[in-house]
């Protein structure tokens, strides 16, 4: 197939394209390089240093894993329809894996310059999109990155993006509602609406991948070469929650449960991410479709993950300390939450659980950059409410 990668130079984007590129697709990647300006903009940067995307793909095709080198197109998205009509007249993909978006609620939530920068850089990005496959693809596969964060926690089981409902005697299947904790979030909720709206308006087919906190930096593809690794970040705004508290357990920091820490979320490994991406491609939407998968393998409660890291952390010698620090966020800290998500495990999803064999190879990976830690910026500081 071929296989257009928006976003490819993110930490998903990236292997995702290597990914498909090692198992026989055509493929190219797209970005703006945003990425790399907000890291400079909240003064935070990965902690492996991540070569200029262009080196990475002059690396990966100087390896020839790929049937054809791998297409590198540099543009926004958001703000340059044009570039976005030439990518799809250009390459012409049957598939399109949309992760080219702002991906932090801490970002979002800084101010109203990062809010409505988040919102029109996802919202018109994902519009530019949906305009140019129907111009120039109008049978291709949208792969939509979305979030487990659009349904919130709300005190009801959470469907795979519909629910059948029943009021006043009536019937009827309708996305299912959504409470989201951020604008960032709120961004994904929009797109998510927009494409349903394009599949039943234009008849596109997509797939909107429901995605949990993903942890992990390793794939099959990045451990093939030094500089083919993916962007790995524990700082408030980028690091998520396992691997933050990963960096925080090797700086020997207390790991910062927010609150009570009984918030409980879907998580998956980064390898999975790839898998799923890969299940939902080759398994594509009917026309007309609007389809979600809501993709994490395990949930966990913060508290629970805070011990597996400790646990792991002390098998390897580290002292580890689990502080509950001020909850810089609003959200609830105890909760029902039962999301389901049988729809990629019955493609065929087999999936790598959180062993604490998993933690201690990433507290390893992570020990040997101890030293270039930048500890100042991981304590939460954007708060939801402004005090
Ligand atoms: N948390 C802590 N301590 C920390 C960091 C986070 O207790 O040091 C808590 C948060 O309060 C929250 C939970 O961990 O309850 C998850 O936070 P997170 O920062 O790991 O993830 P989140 O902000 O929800 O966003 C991340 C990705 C986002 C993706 C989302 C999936 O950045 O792109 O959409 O995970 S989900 O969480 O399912 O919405």
């Amino acid at each position: 197939m071929k296989i257009l990668i928006l976003g490819g130079d993110g930490y998903l984007g990236w292997p995702t394209a290597m990914h498909f590129a090692a198992r026989g697709h055509e493929v190219a990647v797209a970005d703006n390089l945003g990425k790399r300006f907000w890291e400079a903009e909240m003064g935070v940067t990965p902690l492996f240093h991540i070569p200029p995307l262009q080196r990475r793909v002059r690396i990966w095709n100087e390896m020839k894993r790929g049937p054809k080198p791998m297409k590198l197109y540099i543009g926004d998205i958001a703000q340059n329809h044009r570039f976005v009509y030439h990518l799809f007249e250009d390459f012409r993909p049957d598939a399109v894996v949309h992760y080219a978006e702002q991906p932090s609620a801490p970002y979002s939530m800084v101010s109203r310059l990062q809010a409505v920068s988040t919102q029109v850089n996802n919202v018109s990005g994902t519009l530019n999109v949906l305009f140019a496959m129907k111009r120039y693809t109008p049978a291709a596969h949208l792969i939509k990155l979305g979030t487990m964060g659009e349904y919130g926690t709300p005190n009801i089981d959470i469907e795979e993006g519909w629910i059948e409902i029943e009021h006043k005697g009536r019937k009827d299947r309708m996305l299912f509602p959504k409470q989201p904790g951020s604008f960032y979030h709120l961004s994904k909720v929009h797109d998510s609406h927009n494409i349903e709206f394009a599949c039943r308006i234009w008849g596109m087919r997509s797939t909107d991948l429901n995605q949990g906190v993903v942890y992990g930096m390793e794939t099959d593809e990045t451990a093939m070469h030094p500089e083919l690794l993916t962007s790995f970040h524990y700082d408030e705004i980028f690091g998520t929650a396992l691997n933050r508290f990963a960096v925080q357990a090797v700086a020997g920091m207390p790991l910062t449960v927010y609150g009570a820490g009984g918030q409980t979320r879907g998580f998956l490994n980064i390898r999975d991410t790839l898998q799923c991406v890969e299940l939902a491609a080759m398994n594509q939407a009917k026309e007309g479709e609007f389809r979600v998968f809501n993709q994490f393998t395990e949930a966990f409660s913060v508290m629970d993950l805070a011990h597996k890291v400790k646990e792991a952390g002390e098998a390897l010698g580290l002292n580890v300390a689990i502080a509950n620090v001020e909850n810089p966020r609003i959200e609830k800290e105890a909760h029902y939450y039962n999301p389901k998500n049988t729809a990629l495990f019955s493609l065929g999803l087999k999936h790598h659980p959180l062993t604490q064999d998993v933690i201690m190879g990433m507290l390893k990976k992570i020990m040997s950059s101890r030293d270039v830690i930048d500890r100042a910026t991981i304590n939460p500081t954007v708060k939801w409410r402004k005090s």
